[in-house]
Formats: C-alpha cells, sequence, structure tokens
C-alpha cells in the first residue's frame, strides 16, 4: 500500500528542505518506499478534515491503510520499523539508534527552533539582540557536545540510521548562521547526510512542488 503524506502547497522556505516533510521524505526514499503527498494551504491545515490527522492543523501527517499518525519523529520510527535499512537489527544497537532520534528531537533541536522562531519573528523587538545571544549560546553548547561525541565518525553510532537522519535535518536549521561551521566534523557530518542519493531524491521532491506553477500563486 502506498503511504499518503501531507506537505506544504508553498513552503515558506521555497523548497530549501527545512520543513518537516523532508524528514519523512528522505525516510521513504531510504527504504524505498514510494509515497504519494498531498498538498495544503495553510488555511486546509486549519480546517477540521486536515485536524482529524493532525491534532495541531500541522504538516506533515502520514496515511497508509487505517493508520494515520501526526509527529515527524512518530512517523519516520513507523518508517524506520516497517522497513529494514533506518534501525539496526541488534536490540541494544537499535535501542541506542531510537536514543538518537529522540536526542535529535528533544535536545537538539529545541534551542535551534527556538533561536529560529526568534530570527523569524523577533527581529523587531527590544529584547531581540539578547534574546538571540543567549539562545545562539545554548545552541553552541549543544553543537559542541555533539561534535564531541561525533568525532571522528561518520554517523552517531555505527551505520547510518534513522538516528543521523533526523539529526542532519535539524542541523541544517542552522544553516547560513555559521554554527555548524565552527565544527568541522559537523559541517562533514551534515553534508555526508546530504549527499546520500535518497536525500537528494527527496531534496528534490520537495524543491518540485516548490518550483510547480500553482493556483495559489
Ligand atoms: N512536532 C511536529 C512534527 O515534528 O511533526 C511539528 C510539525 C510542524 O512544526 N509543522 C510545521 C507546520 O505545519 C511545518 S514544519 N506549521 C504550520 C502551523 O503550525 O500552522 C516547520 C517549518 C516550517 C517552515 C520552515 N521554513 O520555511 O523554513 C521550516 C520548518
Amino acid at each position: 500500500m502506498i503511504p499518503t503524506i501531507t506537505a506544504f502547497e508553498r513552503s515558506p522556505d521555497r523548497g530549501r528542505g527545512l520543513a518537516r516533510d523532508m524528514r519523512v521524505r528522505w525516510a521513504l526514499e531510504e527504504v524505498g518506499q514510494p509515497y504519494d503527498v498531498r498538498l495544503l494551504s495553510f488555511s486546509a491545515m486549519k480546517e477540521s478534515a486536515h485536524r482529524a490527522l493532525s491534532p495541531f492543523g500541522q504538516i506533515p501527517t502520514y496515511e497508509e491503510g487505517d493508520l494515520a499518525l501526526f509527529e515527524s519523529g512518530a512517523i519516520v520510527f513507523h518508517i524506520a520499523q516497517c522497513h529494514p535499512g533506518l534501525l539496526p537489527d541488534e536490540a541494544n544497537a537499535r535501542a541506542r539508534a531510537i536514543a538518537w532520534m529522540f536526542a535529535a528531537l528533544n535536545t537538539v533541536e529545541p534551542p535551534i527552533f527556538d533561536r529560529s522562531l526568534t530570527f523569524l519573528f523577533e527581529r523587531d523587538k527590544p529584547w531581540y539582540g539578547e534574546r538571540m545571544a543567549s539562545l545562539e549560546d545554548r545552541v553552541r553548547v549543544r553543537l559542541s557536545e555533539l561534535s564531541s561525541r561525533l568525532g571522528e565518525a561518520d554517523w552517531l553510532d555505527g551505520a547510518f540510521s534513522a538516528g543521523d537522519l533526523l539529526m542532519v535535518t535539524v542541523l541544517r536549521r542552522l544553516g547560513g548562521s555559521g554554527l555548524v561551521e565552527n565544527h568541522a566534523n559537523l559541517s562533514a557530518y551534515v553534508a555526508r547526510g546530504e549527499a546520500r542519493p535518497a536525500y537528494k531524491r527527496a531534496f528534490d521532491a520537495q524543491l518540485a512542488v516548490f518550483n510547480a506553477p500553482s493556483s495559489t500563486g
């Protein structure tokens, strides 16, 4: 059965792979699962039909037969559990890869996401400079810790896993800030993820949505 995911009809990032459908697309590409995409406008995301799938009126969602999921992490986890290639078979290694999935979303993404929101929405506020400095300090600490753990390894724990997939998508959110570039091993890690054929297919697919002629202009 071919799953259907939802994505922005017109992504604010102009198709640079920052919206969270990217991680779902990438996971599906890694395991070789074809998928359909239903594109949504911002208003359609808040309608009851979509809220039945996503209580918070957000993308991405995932539908496959009787199953409907929201939350990109849960969707990537589901894909990784149903197909070989994104989680190790050995129980302890699998548990550690899952820990990295949680670390990406619960420990590394929050300060990065807060920084993005502040950059986007609070630039005209009197507290902007102080708040941004404090958020960037928090991001720097996390990146430094992550860099120390990664060391010279290609991936966070052995072979590429769903933990790396999520972590790379989280770090990409810092593109243009110079923060990742302070750590040569993290820059190389992100580049390694982006060089994967499955990543490129997913990126090209979401970019094609942005470049396609659109009824909403
Ligand atoms: N925790 C949820 C998950 O992981 O699935 C969060 C989902 C979420 O934040 N979805 C966003 C959304 O639907 C899109 S990805 N927002 C609309 C709303 O809440 O009304 C976040 C996002 C949006 C845009 C960019 N960008 O343009 O750079 C990057 C990331």
